[in-house]
């Protein structure tokens, strides 16, 4: 018979091989995947809902968030909070962290970022956009409350890094440190199900990712590599999820970049929310991730829950090609 493996079943028969894996610690993992089941079928409904467009306000970045944004956030805290087994969060969309601890007396020894929605431009009009987390073991003591240190952590400190890709199905691709495994949506059973397992970027891909608009704030060093890429007649492709663009480069190959702009010197995406956990996923599947001094992005230190990075991430061999470049 032709049965495909549930998340759930995959969690529970690969607790035992993960140092890291307690029962604490799966629960965790589980509660992430049925958190990101509601997210997406309120997304796949978003247009008959009354939940497009502009919620108002604007977060600790200074984007403009959005009704659905604003709904998935709630969603996660709210889930984590519950599930009993997550000490706090830390999301793209608060200015502050939330310790569960104090008024829930919770013992947990973890802790999670995330966005709840990234690439939250693209939602109105039907393109895709993903959910990204990464789960810490948290440095205070169980029986203290929880402290910024807790979610500053670099990025080889990840023990969980995960994303789902809400597109033409969802996915669900994460890794605890050891292969990077992909799980697809079946609707029909409302379960997500092994699909892609041990998922590995090819050594070399044939497109590369990146707003050119904004070529006139890059420096020099990136307009060279453009125009080396262009020479070569490279494809472009470039949706404006980070999620969707770095899952293409995962399947395919490849190169996202997103440098510092005039706009955003230290460029736009966040450490902690968006860049530590797909660069944890890219680096576990063979690829590398950078910033545009050649620092390794897991090795970045974290100062502050909102801090921003340039990011090159992807294969190994065009990352090292943009290398020669800058
Ligand atoms: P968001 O968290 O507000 O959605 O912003 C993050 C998104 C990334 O998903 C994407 O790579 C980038 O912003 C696109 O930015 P730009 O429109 O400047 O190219």
């Amino acid at each position: 018979m032709d049965r495909r493996i549930t998340l759930d079943e995959f969690i529970i028969s690969n607790q035992h091989l993960n140092q890291n894996a307690s029962g604490e610690f799966s629960g965790l993992l589980r509660h992430l995947g049925i958190a990101s089941k509601i997210i997406n079928r309120v997304v796949n409904k978003a247009g008959l809902l009354d939940i497009l467009g502009l919620d108002g306000g604007i977060n600790s970045t200074g984007d403009s968030v959005q009704k659905l944004d604003t709904y998935a956030n709630e969603l996660m805290i709210e889930y984590l909070k519950n599930s009993g087994i997550c000490a706090g969060v830390a999301s793209e969309e608060n200015d502050e962290f939330i310790d569960f601890t104090i008024d829930s007396n919770i013992k947990s020894s973890y802790v999670v970022v995330f966005d709840p929605l990234d690439g939250s431009s693209n939602i109105d009009v039907n393109i895709s956009v993903g959910t990204i987390f990464g789960i810490y073991k948290r440095l205070s003591h169980v029986d203290r409350p929880l402290d910024l240190h807790d979610f500053c952590q670099q990025g080889n400190k990840l023990v969980a890094a995960g994303y789902v890709l809400h597109g033409t199905s969802t996915m669900l691709v994460y890794t605890t440190g050891g292969p990077v495994n992909g799980f697809t949506y079946d609707r029909g059973i409302g379960e997500f199900c092994l699909s892609h397992p041990e998922m590995k970027i090819p050594e070399k891909g044939k497109y590369y990712s990146i707003n050119q608009g904004y070529s006139n704030s890059f420096s020099e060093g990136i307009n060279e590599y453009l125009k080396h890429m262009a020479s070569n007649n490279t494809a472009l492709r470039y949706i404006g999820s980070m999620v969707a663009d770095v899952h293409r480069t995962l399947c395919l190959g490849g190169i996202f970049i997103y440098p510092g702009t005039l706009k955003s010197p230290e460029g736009k995406l966040r450490i902690l929310y968006e860049c530590n956990p797909l660069s944890m996923i890219i680096e576990k599947a063979g690829g590398k991730s950078i910033n545009e001094k050649n620092q390794r992005i897991l090795d970045s230190e974290v100062f502050n829950l909102h801090q921003k990075s340039s990011i090159i991430i992807g294969s190994k061999l065009d990352v090292d090609e943009v290398l020669l470049f800058i």
